[in-house]
């Protein structure tokens, strides 16, 4: 659709010779996708929404040649009803903090100069020309920065164990598997702002001592890879990849490689082993990557958010990072916010925002006057969050303490018409078909597990049944060997906690 949309109006502006006096820019997303596609006209930073080939036509004539506004073109709120002519003046924006999507939005992804226009490689001149390692290491800490890709390990740790393991080689990786359904935050991070994690690797390779970065993104995201390849390109071209970064001894470079689409090569160590030509199956844990990783050499694996945090706080200093957030969860977080929601989009909080401010205030409520119900948070790993707790203030420790958890970002809002047990099995299903069969309480129980979900959607289940139901849980969860697996019942679990009346009106034998 954009795409169609820039073609109609690079033409609009070929028949009245403005070519060379309009920039069209193509930048990453902005966020609001319900309204998309989007075009800010500047200098005016005026937003026209939900934009169509034929209307490149009004936009030029009436706004880039008259200086009037389309007015069909304008956004109204859809509770005040009032025109708001600014992106970022839309409520959708006014709880949100940009830090990792910063420039989504804002820069050509394609220029390197963009990027460097707004700070970017300063972070990077300032860690190897006036940092040590142990330097980036306490920064990191001061921040509070937490692994984004669903764990929450603190990244200041990781790097340290990397940084005191000794070999002399040493990987840094980037997780883009970004396999959970419903998630699109890592794919607009390298589609909006690429450079960022290019940078962040650069910081994270001189601290714990590496020379070589890979970032391990699906294949099924091609304008991702298109615009990876040509931010590492550019980088190298200047000299900020490569041999003797700014001339300090430094070498660093970061090569991709692309997995197949499959959700347990998102868990680290399944990652390596793809990554080394092998079947993506996890390896047991010890040793840990950070000890013994790609190659059996010591390697970090970060999420892609993870890193895009990384420059900014170097630049504007670990405290300001750390103002933002919760006690133990600092710093903001990015959500795919779907489901039933007005805004469905790309969000990044401060952390510590509640799920209300998040779904009404950002999201704009549930459409077509319903309720709220609850919200899945973490995917196939996580759980949901009933009503009782909408105001919880949304962070790693409060999420695992009502039984859901972060995850990686995905937030799907459910209402009233939603029915428990099927968004359980929507997950289970999906865990089940992903599972990569090398151990068995995953390969096997979570098929049990689903036939049982089964006979309880067509209604011929026992309440011995949940019971049973139960049971297979608390076994999977502490047998599987890798977080696919130990994960896996927590749909079922949450589901069952806060909506146990809903399995009950389903089985036979009401007592
Ligand atoms: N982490 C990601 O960053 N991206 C993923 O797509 C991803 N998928 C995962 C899938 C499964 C089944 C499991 C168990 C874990 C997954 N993880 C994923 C978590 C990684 O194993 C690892 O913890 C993470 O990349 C570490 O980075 P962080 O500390 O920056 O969060």
């Amino acid at each position: 659709k954009s795409d169609d949309f820039v073609a109609s109006i690079k033409e609009e502006l070929a028949k009245n010779d403005m070519t060379d006096k309009v920039n069209v820019v193509r930048t990453g997303c902005f966020g609001l996708c319900a309204q998309g596609p989007i075009v800010i006209v500047y200098p005016d930073g005026v937003f026209y929404h939900q934009v169509k080939p034929k209307d490149a036509k009004k936009i030029v004539s009436q706004h880039l040649i008259k200086g009037e506004y389309v007015e069909k073109l304008l956004y109204h709120d859809h509770k005040t009803k009032e025109v708001v002519n600014k992106l970022m003046d839309t409520p959708f924006y006014h709880k949100q903090k940009r830090v990792a999507l910063d420039n989504c939005g804002r820069i050509d992804p394609e220029k390197i100069s963009d990027y460097i226009a707004f700070d970017g490689y300063q972070a990077l001149a300032k860690v190897v020309n006036d940092y040590s390692a142990d330097d980036v290491i306490k920064i990191l800490e001061t921040s509070g920065l937490r692994g984004r890709g669903g764990g929450g390990f603190p990244t200041f740790r990781k790097w340290s164990f990397a940084k005191a393991s000794v070999s002399d080689q040493k990987y840094v990786i980037c997780n883009a598997d970004e396999g959970d359904p419903g998630a699109f935050m890592d794919r607009s991070v390298l589609e909006g702002n690429p450079h960022a994690v290019l940078e962040a690797m650069a910081i994270a390779g001189y601290t714990i001592g590496a020379n070589q970065g890979y970032i391990y993104v699906r294949a099924e995201y091609p304008t991702a890879v298109e615009r990876l390849e040509i931010a590492i390109e550019q980088a190298r071209a200047l000299g900020l990849l490569g041999k003797d970064i700014f001339g300090t001894g430094f070498d660093f470079d970061i090569d991709l490689r692309l997995g197949a689409g499959a959700f347990v090569c998102g868990e680290e160590t399944a990652l390596l082993e793809s990554i080394e030509g092998r079947r993506g199956e996890p390896r047991p844990k010890p040793p840990f990557p950070a000890v013994k990783g790609l190659f059996g050499q010591p390697t970090i694996v970060n999420n892609v958010e993870t890193y895009a945090n990384v420059p900014k706080i170097i630049l504007e200093g670990p405290e300001w990072f750390a103002s933002m957030g919760t006690e133990k969860s600092k710093g903001t977080k990015v959500f795919a916010l779907g489901g039933k929601i007005e805004n469905t989009g790309l969000v990044e909080i401060p952390l510590g925002t509640t799920l209300r401010e998040i779904v009404e205030d950002i999201g704009g409520g549930v459409p077509d006057g319903k309720q709220f119900k609850a919200a899945q948070t973490g995917g196939p790993s996580g759980g949901c969050i009933p009503i009782e707790h909408y105001d919880i203030p949304i962070d790693y420790d409060n999420l695992i303490e009502i039984g859901s958890m972060m995850g990686s970002g995905g937030l799907i809002v459910m209402d009233e018409g939603n029915c428990m047990v099927d968004i359980a099995k929507f997950f289970l299903e999906f865990t089940v078909e992903e599972s990569c069969g090398k151990c068995v309480p995953c390969r096997i129980g979570t098929k049990r597990l689903l036939e049982i979900l089964d006979k309880i959607t067509m209604g011929k289940a026992t309440l011995e049944d949940l019971d049973k139901m139960e049971e297979l849980c608390d076994h999977i969860k502490g047998n599987s060997l890798c977080g696919l697996g130990q994960t896996a019942p927590n749909p079922v679990l949450s589901t069952l906690r806060y909506f146990r009346d809903e399995y009950v009106a389903h089985v036979v034998d009401k007592r």
